[in-house]
Parts: structure tokens; sequence; C-alpha cells
């Protein structure tokens, strides 16, 4: 995952894709604020804005504490607040920024991909399976989402761009064969990572939930310690209601690490600072944008920067 924020021009995507809330926070402490001392009602102002933008009660009670910690009563900037607010931004996330490690002695390694229809689960996979093989990995992909042909035939699409096989079933079939299978041939293959796609039908949670589990179930008969990672694709524009997709999906699976999508979109990217208090579960990566090299590491300083729309 690129991070080198001068070659690339993800930065700018991330950028433009968080200008929306980054707007919406700047333009809320500036319109709170013209050079004046830091008192009480500016201090409840601004943690009503910090809620507002999706950093949650938690986050945007520490954020104004510390503030007013270090200035209340005293001249302040709106820079000031800025900078304050990104540091604060960036220690909340510095924790949860980390990379999915892959173990290549596994072989294979088995990522369970998770989340609901439309977050980016397909799409994250083609960009994980591009990365890696790109460093010389081997990788394998399985189109677990049987419920739908054209979710097996964009896996399929993926996986030819990528140069990576896929292994299929045909539509409406069992998941969890198709899971077995695919585990099987990886092993015998001696395939470094295996990424297994699903269905995100929430509708009919029951019915998911059950889904997801005989999968996770399958894949112990040949390998009990998988899946190694499993992953909630969470699509970073649907603000507050990701809380709820990460409470349900933890429910069905042992959801290990996020990867949130569309940063690049009309992000509503406070959201992930309170995911960050409520579950403290790793973020992975982030996407910002449709094609394949649109992924890249969560990088708690460039985020936070980029939120509170600091250079
Ligand atoms: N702009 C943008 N679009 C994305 C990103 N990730 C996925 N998409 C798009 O979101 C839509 C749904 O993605 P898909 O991978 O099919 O979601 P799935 O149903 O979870 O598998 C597709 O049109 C993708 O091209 C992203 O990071 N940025
Ligand atoms: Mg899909």
């Amino acid at each position: 995952m690129e991070k080198d924020i001068n070659s690339n021009s993800w930065f700018k995507r991330l950028k433009s894709g968080l200008s929306e809330s980054s707007n919406k926070v700047v333009n809320g402490i500036s319109s709170l604020f013209t050079d004046k001392k830091l008192d009480n009602a500016t201090l409840e102002e601004l943690e009503d804005l910090l809620i507002t933008s999706d950093l949650g009660v938690s986050a945007a009670n520490q954020l104004t504490k510390n503030l007013a910690a270090k200035k209340f009563d005293r001249a302040i900037s709106e820079e000031d607040i800025r900078i304050s607010f990104a540091n604060d931004i960036a220690d909340i996330l510095r924790p949860v920024a980390q990379p999915i490690n892959i173990d290549t002695s596994l072989k294979p390694h088995v990522i369970l991909v998770c989340g609901v229809n439309g977050s980016g689960k397909t799409t994250t996979i083609g960009k994980l399976a591009q990365q890696w093989s790109r460093e010389g990995k081997k990788v394998c992909l399985a189109a677990g989402d049987t419920f739908r042909a054209a979710a097996i035939e964009q896996l399929q699409v993926w996986g030819q761009r990528t140069k990576v096989p896929v292994i299929t079933h045909p539509q409406g079939s069992d998941p969890a064969a198709l899971a077995f299978d695919a585990i099987a041939k990886c092993i015998e293959d001696q395939t470094d990572i295996l990424l297994i796609d699903t269905a995100g039908r929430l509708q009919n949670r029951s019915e998911l939930m059950d889904e997801l589990a005989k999968i996770v179930r399958v894949i112990k008969k040949q390998l009990p310690d998988a899946p190694h990672n499993s992953i909630l694709v969470l699509d970073g524009t649907v603000g507050q209601n990701a809380h709820s997709q990460v409470a349900t999906f933890l429910e069905m699976v042992n959801i290990t690490g996020l990867v949130i999508t569309k940063l690049d979109g009309s992000a509503r990217g406070g959201v992930i600072i309170s995911l960050a208090k409520e579950f403290q579960l790793p973020v992975h990566a982030v996407g910002v944008g449709e094609t394949a090299q649109d992924l890249n590491a969560f990088d708690a300083e460039v985020f936070s920067k980029s939120l509170m729309g600091l250079n």
C-alpha cells in the first residue's frame, strides 16, 4: 500500500473525499470563533460540532476537554483548535492503524471478507489481490457471494485483471462448500493467501448469520486456525450507520479488522474516530477509488490532518 503522499494522487483524493466532513468542521470552528478567549459556551458548541461530524460523544468530549486543559480562558486561534483536535484524533487512530500481517508460512493465510451489499467487498478483494500478487505472493480468490451471478462474474473480472485464479461454484450453491473446495485447492497448490468473498444481504439477517457461521465451520475442518482474518468492509459514506453494521457483524463472525471504502466520495470520515473509540478494531486500509491501485494503508496522521483541513 502506497504511503508516499508526495508521489501519489491518493492523498488528494482522500482530501477531497473528506472535504465535506472537513469543511463542516473547519467552517463550524470558524463561525464559532474569531480570535477570542476560549470559554465554556464555545467549548460546548465545539463539542456539539464534533458530535454532529460523526466523531461520537466520547471522542468529542475528549477533544474539547484536552483543548480546555491547554487553552481555557486564553486567546486561541482557529488553527490552534484544529491542530489540537488533529493531534488528539491522531492519538486515537494510531493504535488502530494496522496493516494486515500476512503469514506466508500458513499456505494459505485465509481472509474472510464480510460486509453489507455495496460496501465494497469485491472491489477491496480485487485491490488486495493486485497488491499482494505484485509483491510476489501467490493469491487465490473464492467467489463466496453465490447469491448473485453478477457477483461471481465481478470477482472473475478482478481475477483476470490481476492474473489471480478465482474458484467459483454455480450461482445459488452453498458458499460453505465452495470455501471447502477453495481451501483444499490452496493447500494443494501451496497458495500464500486465500481471499473469500461473501454475500451481504443484511435484510435476511438470520440466513446470512447461518451462512457465515457455516463457512467458518467448514473452513476450520481443514484449517482449525482459519480464517486468520475476518475483515468487515464498511462504506465510508454511511456515517453513524457504520456502528450498527459493526455490531451486527460482530454477532455473526469474529471480525478482526476493518477496511473503510469510498473515502474519495462524500465520505463522512469522522465515523472512523467513533468506531476506533467504541470497537478498537484495526483499520487495515482505506479505499479511495474504484481501480486496483486505489487502496491505501490507513495513516492516522494524514487522515487527522485531512479531516481538520491542515496540510
Ligand atoms: N469511489 C469509490 N467506489 C468504490 C470504492 N470501493 C468500491 N467502490 C464501488 O462501490 C460499488 C460496490 O462495490 P462492490 O465491491 O461491488 O461491493 P460489494 O457488494 O460489497 O461486493 C462498486 O461500484 C465499486 O466500484 C472506493 O473506495 N471508492
Ligand atoms: Mg460483491
